[in-house]
């Protein structure tokens, strides 16, 4: 197999030390062009100069008769190198380079042989891009295609929103532009992105499809397709709709709404004005604030596994067998993450009552799964049998692991590590789902402290992808593993935490809810507040995300720590939501909280006697009640958020800023496009941070206190993920 780096005329010394991006060979009067940039053939810069000489080589080389572009390992080409994107930082740099891959691509598609992209794995971002400049794309069975841009807050760059729409249409390139998920073979083949799906051997079945062409209609150019959007005003109606739906789905993220603006300029203006607005767009977006966040996000979610002291290669035990004890919410939702992933799962309950009920949950919520056409029946039995109900310790001996969900109360968690010590296998791994409470504690009691550590799941835990792993003093090296790589089996995000009061996620929300509280105090309307945070790109906000879990949670919490003399350390404790407790109104689940809820309906309703609550306590606490602005409970709750941020990493309680980010984007919805509170703060300015919180210290009291780390980083001119980049460690 002969090797090809760059174009011939262009290779210089530089270029014979640089790796061989493209394999050139001749098969059956094919050239064969194999894309080989582990681990997912980005397009690194030369990659796209190598594949462009391979194709021109392929076009005068003699034995070709046509041309098939694949790529080595597990995928096809998963797009622009990212980490190339900051060091995009002028705008004409971002013309000049999009300018060069468009006429690249277009040199690619002038190729007069047949080309026929062969696609395994993904074809995402630039991958699908140069595969639409290939004449045909076929793929095997299993692959995808997508324009993923969106979530890196960029638009397609190397005409993915010209050529796009040119083979399947505005609606179908508009959704795949604007929610960037991955298309299944058999769906883009249906909307005409792929000519074909191989069944067997993808390159064999791919050179004889080129070959075919070769001797029948031979090349086809994507960029003069003008079938699908020749009803003009169609498509536009359907950018117009797009837009539309973009107020609610975006949450004031700019990318999806650039993606249609530039797929609008094809329509309207033909392949190549729409090309040169796309240019535009794409530098605009590139140098957006929202893609830096998006990008370090990116990487951040792929850091997270990376525990320093911890590497790739510790030995992790399988996991075969697994137990839960509690059948509540969360340890229903548990044996339900079990057995999704194929795992046995025996589940405990103290009563057959309780048990039933938990059980009688768990079926429902599949049933919605099946009634939603997420699950057929038969998968839905398929799964219950793995779930076994008990009210014995029974069969414990024979499992894995237990996760420990009972109810959040010292002692009887204590008590259950005590017993679980006692009935489980000595290599079995006890963890806990507390969500506040000392896992060292419970380590203690297990006297199998090695194996003891946290999986903290977020409500509803079938649902929520994050999950706190909870690092113990005496946790072993192989648990954490364990727990790491059975996160990921779980289809979760496993982010390690030290073992502090509310770990990191409940730690962060108590300041966060502090701040919603005393806004609401000092004269915010509870509904302006939720306002407020839907608005900077937060799901749901503080107050009716409460509602959702449940008022009560928090307020037992405060019970218990009052129970044994200690108190929140996060500020002045505001007593409204403690009241609210004390009348029962809960949330939605009572149908009443900081809203109420009409019988059968989850849409809050504001509630007049908030206000008199809220009127109440600031009389109690002196304080003259005011309008507040929006940019005022924003800056005040994204600063307490951030101050705290910063003593969790000084404190090591997490390893990164970017593992504080994932936690708070998987957790409670963060808005992607502003990185995550760490992120954010980093590019509101640490000087500017800092100033808030002196001058919240110095309107409100010494609660406000900078955290020291902030202090310094402000002093130093640096950032939370410069700071992290340079210090790792976990506390435990
Ligand atoms: N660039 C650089 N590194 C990348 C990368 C990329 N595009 N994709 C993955 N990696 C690294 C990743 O950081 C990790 O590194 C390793 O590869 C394995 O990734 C011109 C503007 C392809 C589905 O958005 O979705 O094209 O941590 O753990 O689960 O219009 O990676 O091992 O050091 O995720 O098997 C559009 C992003 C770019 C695709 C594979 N493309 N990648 O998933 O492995 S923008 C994307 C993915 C663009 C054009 C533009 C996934 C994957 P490390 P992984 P995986």
């Amino acid at each position: 197999m002969a090797g090809l780096r760059l174009r011939s005329d262009s290779r210089d010394k530089m270029a014979d030390a640089m790796p061989e991006f493209v394999h050139y060979e001749i098969r059956d009067q094919v050239a064969v062009l194999t894309v080989d940039n582990p681990p997912v053939n980005a397009l690194s810069p030369g990659v796209a100069e190598a594949i462009d000489a391979a194709v021109e080589r392929a076009a005068a080389d003699p034995e070709a008769r046509a041309v098939v572009l694949i790529g080595a390992g597990t995928t096809f080409v998963a797009g622009a190198d990212i980490r190339f994107f900051e060091t995009i930082t002028a705008r004409e740099a971002s013309l000049e380079r999009s300018h060069a891959i468009h006429a690249r691509l277009r040199h690619i598609e002038d190729c007069p042989k047949p080309l026929v992209a062969a696609i395994h794995g993904t074809a995402l971002g630039g991958g699908l891009e140069f595969a639409m400049a290939c004449h045909y794309r076929v793929a095997a069975a299993t692959a995808g295609v997508g324009q993923p841009e969106v979530s890196l807050g960029i638009i397609p760059g190397a005409g993915g929103t010209q050529r796009l729409p040119r083979l399947c249409g505005a609606p179908m390139a508009l959704e795949m532009c604007t929610l960037g998920q991955h298309v299944p073979a058999a769906r883009a083949a249906t909307e005409g992105i792929l000519d074909g799906v191989i069944e067997g051997d993808l390159l064999v079945g791919a050179m004889a499809f080129a070959l075919e062409k070769s001797s029948s209609n031979g090349v086809r150019k994507s960029r003069d397709l003008n079938l699908k959007i020749a009803e003009t005003g169609a498509a536009l109606a359907a950018c117009a709709r797009t837009r539309e739906g973009l107020k609610k789905t975006a949450r004031g993220a700019h990318a999806p709404y650039a993606a249609v603006n530039a797929i609008e300029a094809g329509i309207r203006l033909g392949f190549d004005e729409g090309s040169r607005r796309e240019i535009e767009i794409f530098a605009d977006c590139v140098l957006s604030t929202e893609s830096r966040a998006m990008v370090k996000l990116f990487f951040a979610e792929r850091e997270v596994p990376k525990i320093p002291d911890v590497p790739k290669d510790t030995p992790a035990l399988e996991i075969r067998t697994a137990a839960v004890v509690g059948a509540g919410t969360m340890g229903g939702g548990i044996a339900m993450n079990y057995a999704n992933a194929g795992i046995p799962v025996l589940l405990k309950e103290v009563t057959q009552e309780a048990l039933d009920s938990g059980l009688a949950t768990i079926r429902r919520n599949y049933q919605s799964s099946v009634s939603k056409g997420k699950m057929t029946p038969e998968q839905l039995e398929r799964t219950m049998v793995l779930i076994t109900p008990t009210v014995t310790y029974e069969g414990f001996e024979k499992v894995d692991i237990v996760t420990e969900a009972v109810f959040e109360n010292f002692d009887l968690k204590k008590a259950t590590f005590t017993e679980l010590g006692r009935v489980t296998r000595p290599d079995c791994i006890l963890a806990s789902n507390t969500s506040t409470l000392n896992i060292d504690e419970f380590a203690k009691s297990s006297s199998r402290p090695e194996k003891v550590i946290g999986t903290h799941f977020f409500s509803p835990a079938n649902v929520m992808k994050l999950v706190e792993i909870v690092r113990g003093r005496e946790t072993a090296k192989e648990t954490i593993a364990t727990c790491m790589k059975l996160a990921r089996k779980l289809n979760k995000v496993g982010v390690l935490v030290g073992n502090c009061f509310g770990f990191v996620a409940n730690r962060m929300i108590a300041y966060y809810m502090r701040e919603a509280y005393l806004l609401l105090e000092e004269g915010a309307r509870v509904e302006e507040i939720d306002a407020a945070l839907v608005e900077f790109g937060m799901p749901v906000g503080p107050f009716a995300m409460q509602d959702i879990a449940g008022i009560d949670v928090g307020a037992r919490i405060r019970q218990y720590l009052r129970s044994i003399g200690k108190e929140r350390s996060e500020g002045p404790q505001c007593p409204v939501p403690d009241w609210l407790f004390e009348m029962g109104r809960y949330g939605q689940k009572t149908g009443a909280g900081w809203y109420r809820y009409d019988a059968g309906s989850r849409t809050p309703v504001v509630d007049p006697l908030i206000e008199g609550l809220a009127n109440k306590a600031a009389a109690e606490r002196g304080v003259d009640r005011r309008a507040i602005s929006n940019d005022e409970i924003i800056a005040r709750i994204m600063t307490a958020l951030a101050n705290e941020g910063a003593n969790i990493l000084e404190e090591g309680y997490a390893l990164r800023a970017g593992d504080v980010d994932v936690i708070y984007v998987q957790g409670f919805g963060f808005p992607r496009h502003r990185g995550g509170p760490m992120f954010y703060a980093d590019t509101v300015g640490l000087p500017v941070v800092l100033g808030r919180v002196r001058e919240y210290r110095d309107r409100f009291g010494d609660y406000w206190t900078p955290a020291p780390l902030l202090e310094r980083l402000a002093a130093s001119g640096g950032t939370f993920y410069g700071w992290s980049a340079e210090r790792r460690g976990i506390g435990a």
